[in-house]
């Protein structure tokens, strides 16, 4: 693989993989903005990062079992109605390294920052799908077409050579309210080379895994997508599975992912000062399900405060209620007075009153994904 002609990032992303380029921020360059700069937003990639210098020649194929295939160009897409749409990208790998310590896991370590809030721009997918005559929340074709596919530009190792690839239900596809976006732009700037230049896919509130950059092609098919990422990777197994007895049939491909929240001021185990201090963190959970509630303990999880929670995005939006965000996560804040050495946890809570689990034992599986236990951090008082 050729990786001479990366772009460059910022100096103050964490490195967890070089080749291909695998970086988070760090904590507090996490939650110092709402809306994470693009120079800290997480950068997860399988292969080197792929070079369109021609954009007048890029275009997009949509073809499969559909009646008129179509050739788009950028032009083709800038036409249609711009949408921009708060939505926090999650990679499912976040937290992995907090689970590899309780048992191995399989894949590239991350802390708790393969995570970030952008606003994208770009076209809808149900209209570019229109565009090829499929009407909006269709969720069979014709021709039998259930699925929908975004092939990519770039070559992996796991794809043995060939470009990674995804696919989501056409039903999601098809509806305008799910704000599937083929992004173009990320806070109101085209798109960087490292998130998918000059464009992506963008499906709120799903693994990021599904989000494919570099879109080369959408292909209409009748069986969800066999490429490695969405048969031989991305599926949550119990913690019985393991190498030698995994059988990756018997489960679903991963799609909405849970609720998940992390403290981002304090590292694993910190000295403060004093013991006034203040929490402050993340939370979000995936299928459009917003958070209800953010609790913090001092106390290793046997008493309870309720955290503040809040969304500012800086650029106006009008949610459908007026009152949240759905694809956005939040942002929490509490002030703890501690004693002189103290366990601190948070823990989210989704409107469909999902909660995340205490331990990580409970849901450790071998390619250690969906880390969403309790995030517990050591603080103590002293110089
Ligand atoms: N798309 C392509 N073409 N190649 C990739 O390696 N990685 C996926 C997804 N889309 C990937 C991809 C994964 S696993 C994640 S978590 C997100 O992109 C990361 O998006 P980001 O790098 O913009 O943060
Ligand atoms: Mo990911």
């Amino acid at each position: 693989s050729d990786y001479s002609r990366e772009p460059s990032r910022h100096p103050c992303l964490k490195i967890n993989a070089k080749e291909p380029f695998n970086a988070e921020p760090t904590r507090s360059d996490l939650i110092s903005s709402y809306i994470t700069p693009v120079d800290f937003f997480y950068k997860r990639n399988h292969g080197p990062i792929p070079v369109v210098d021609d954009i007048e020649r890029y275009s997009v194929s949509v073809c499969g079992l559909v009646e008129n295939s179509k050739e788009l160009f950028m032009k083709d897409i800038w036409k249609l109605p711009k949408y921009t749409v708060t939505a926090t990208l999650q990679c499912a790998g976040n937290r992995r390294t907090a689970m590899s310590k309780s048992r191995t896991v399989k894949g590239v370590g991350w802390d708790i920052s393969a995570i970030g809030n952008a606003v994208w721009g770009g076209a809808k997918l149900a209209d570019v799908l229109k565009l090829v005559g499929i009407p909006y929340l269709t969720s069979i074709t014709q021709s039998g077409g259930k699925h929908v596919e975004f092939v990519s530009i770039d070559k992996c190792k796991e794809e043995k050579g060939g470009p990674y690839k995804a696919s989501i239900p056409l039903s999601q596809a098809t509806n305008p309210e799910a704000d599937v976006l083929l992004a173009y732009e990320m806070n109101g700037e085209p798109l960087n080379r490292d998130h998918g230049y000059p464009l992506r896919v963008v499906v709120p509130g799903v693994i990021g895994a599904r989000s494919v950059k570099w879109l080369d092609s959408i292909n209409i098919i009748a069986e969800e997508c066999q490429g490695f990422f969405v048969q031989k990777d991305y599926k949550m197994f119990p913690p019985t599975v393991n190498w030698d007895n995994i059988n990756w049939s018997t489960r679903r491909p991963q799609m909405d992912f849970p609720v998940q929240c992390a403290i981002c001021s304090l590292e694993d185990v910190s000295v403060v000062k004093h013991g006034k201090i203040t929490i402050k963190g993340y939370a979000v959970s995936g299928g459009g399900r917003g958070i209800e509630r953010v609790d913090v303990s001092i106390d290793g999880g046997k008493t309870w405060v309720e955290a503040t929670r809040y969304q500012t995005t800086g650029i106006p939006y009008i949610a459908d209620d007026g009152s949240s965000d759905k694809w956005a996560w939040v942002f929490f804040e509490a002030e703890a007075n501690i004693p002189q050495s103290a366990e601190i946890v948070a823990k989210a809570v989704d409107i469909a009153a999902n909660v995340q689990p205490e331990s990580i034992d409970s849901i450790w599986n071998l390619r250690g994904i969906l880390n969403t236990s309790w995030h517990p951090v050591q603080v103590r008082v002293g110089q």
